[in-house]
Formats: C-alpha cells, sequence, structure tokens
C-alpha cells in the first residue's frame, strides 16, 4: 500500500488521490501552497508555515476551507496515517471546481489537499563541497504583478528560471529583480557573509520571505553573528567571503561558485558550517 493523501477531508490511495480537471488550481494555477518538513515526528516551523499559508490565502482573496487548529489537526493525522517521522509535508489550497472563465467567484469551494513524503533537493555531496549557481535572465516577477511574497501555484516564473540554470549546467539559479538587485534562487532564499557579517536581500527586493531564512537569522544572531537585510548586487556576491541559500527543501547549502566565479576559496566557510551544525541541532529538537 502506497502513502495516503488527505483531499477535502478524506484519506485516498495514492493513485486514487485525484482532483478535477475543471479545478482552477490546474486551469489557472489559482490557489496557494506550502512546502512543511518533519524531523522525527516533529514538525518543524509548523505555525510560520500556516501563518504564510493564511496570508497567502487571504492575498489572493482565497478562503481556507479549515481553521488554523483543524488544518494542524489534518496535517498531524495525514503523517500519523502514513506512518511518517522524517517527511516532507506539501499543502495545497486550491480554487476549486469552476467554469472555463477567470471568474473565481464562479469555482464551487477550494479544494484542500495534503500530501505527505519525502524530499531530497540536491545530492548529499554538495551539501560538503558546495554548489555551483549561475545568475539567470529570467528576472523575479515584479511585486506589483504578482507579489513574490504569496505562495501561490503558479511557479512559472521559477520554472522557466531553473530551465535556464539546468541549460547552463547549474542545479539552482540566481534570479535578479527588476532592479538589477539579487533577489532569491528559485526555491531557496540567498546569504552571504563579508568580514564576519551576513547579508541576505530584504523583502522589498521582492522575494519570498522564507522560513528557514527567517530561522537562520535567529541563530545567528543568537551567535552574536551580525545579520543586515540589505540590497545586493552581483558586485556583492562576487566578492563574498562565503555564500549560502536556505529552503524547506535545501535546509542550508553552502555556494562555492556563483556564474564560474570562485566564491572565497571555493569551498564552504566556517559561519556557513556553523549555521548549518546549529539548525540540524534545532531540527533535532524543535517541535
Ligand atoms: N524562495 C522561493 C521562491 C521558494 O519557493 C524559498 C525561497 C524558501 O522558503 P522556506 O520557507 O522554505 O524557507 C522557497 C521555498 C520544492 C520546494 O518543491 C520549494 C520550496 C520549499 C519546499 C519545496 O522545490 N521553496
Amino acid at each position: 500500500m502506497g502513502l495516503k493523501v488527505y483531499i477535502d477531508g478524506t484519506l485516498y490511495e495514492n493513485d486514487q488521490a485525484k482532483v478535477s480537471v475543471f479545478d482552477h488550481g490546474l486551469l489557472y494555477g489559482d490557489g496557494v501552497f506550502e512546502g512543511i518538513r518533519a524531523y522525527g515526528g516533529r514538525i518543524f516551523q509548523l505555525d510560520a508555515h500556516l501563518e504564510r499559508l493564511y496570508d497567502s490565502a487571504k492575498a489572493i482573496a482565497l478562503k481556507i476551507p479549515l481553521s488554523p487548529e483543524k488544518l494542524k489537526e489534518a496535517i498531524r493525522n495525514t503523517l500519523d496515517t502514513n506512518g511518517l517521522k522524517d517527511a516532507y509535508i506539501r499543502v495545497v489550497v486550491t480554487r476549486g471546481v469552476g467554469t472555463l472563465g477567470l471568474d473565481p467567484n464562479k469555482c464551487s469551494g477550494s479544494s484542500l489537499i495534503i500530501i505527505t513524503d519525502s524530499i531530497t533537493l540536491y545530492p548529499d555531496e554538495l551539501y560538503e563541497k558546495g554548489l555551483e549557481i549561475v545568475t539567470v535572465a529570467t528576472i523575479r516577477i515584479h511585486p506589483a504583478a504578482l507579489s513574490p511574497r504569496i505562495k501561490s501555484l503558479n511557479y512559472l516564473n521559477n520554472i522557466l528560471a531553473k530551465i535556464e540554470a539546468i541549460n547552463a549546467g547549474c542545479l539552482e539559479a540566481l534570479m535578479l529583480n527588476a532592479n538589477g538587485l539579487v533577489a532569491e534562487c528559485t526555491g531557496d532564499n540567498i546569504f552571504i557573509v563579508r568580514k564576519g557579517v551576513i547579508f541576505t536581500p530584504p523583502e522589498t527586493a521582492g522575494i519570498l520571505k522564507g522560513i528557514t531564512r527567517g530561522v537562520v537569522m535567529g541563530l545567528a544572531r543568537e551567535e552574536g553573528i551580525e545579520v543586515r537585510e540589505e540590497n545586493l548586487t552581483r558586485y556583492d556576491l562576487y566578492t563574498a567571503d562565503e555564500c549560502f541559500l536556505t529552503g524547506t527543501a535545501a535546509e542550508i547549502i553552502p555556494v562555492v561558485r556563483i556564474d564560474r566565479r570562485q566564491i572565497g576559496p571555493g569551498t564552504p566557510g566556517p559561519i556557513t558550517s556553523r549555521l548549518r551544525k546549529l539548525f540540524n541541532e534545532l531540527t533535532e529538537k524543535e517541535e
């Protein structure tokens, strides 16, 4: 028996977990989602993920059919039914079944899906050796067009960037914003270290406000390391001592080459390694 998938209150066998072709999530990418991890049965940063999910939904005038408390129960129950301890949880809310036409008011009501599975974004060895990324021509979508703060089902902007990166022989893309400033990667936030200070682009650079980003900023500050949210250009990246990415799937991964230029000594830096250790310790204890 495969893993069970929750759809609108019912747990279905994997191969029976289906939605309508008239769901606006499929037809228009009209919906929102979250990617969450569980470590040893503990769901990491659940409240922060749910807050972002409800905010994403609110931003697109989408009603989530359950209260945050009931949604938490449904997530917990799906995870337990599948007997998963270390897992990746995908919560998806779609606009629901509607007519052919954009009008969300013609949809019968939103649908809630919970998938629990595993995820590996990058090969293990890259966490030791470091990742190579490349700046792509696809800019991050302008916040006035569609706010990157919304974790929507429409990921084409990021997918186009990912395709460019892969075509350039890299696993991840660096995306700039419409002003040419550093925004983020396709599924991760970016950080650099320069002279012992950590820098990361501010929300106003047009990024997803990553949960891992927030956790890592907190860990660094607890360690007495200064963290600044400042606009960055590629100059700042090229001249950095260290660079790393953060995300639920990637956790913390060192970056050692950007646009074929070596960053620092070309090996993961000491602050990156320290933060990775602290992050792992946190996931081993935090609910
Ligand atoms: N930026 C973007 C555009 C993202 O999609 C992050 C930053 C990091 O945010 P968190 O909150 O995860 O620290 C994300 C998150 C996947 C996958 O399937 C992608 C993400 C999360 C989980 C899975 O590739 N992206």
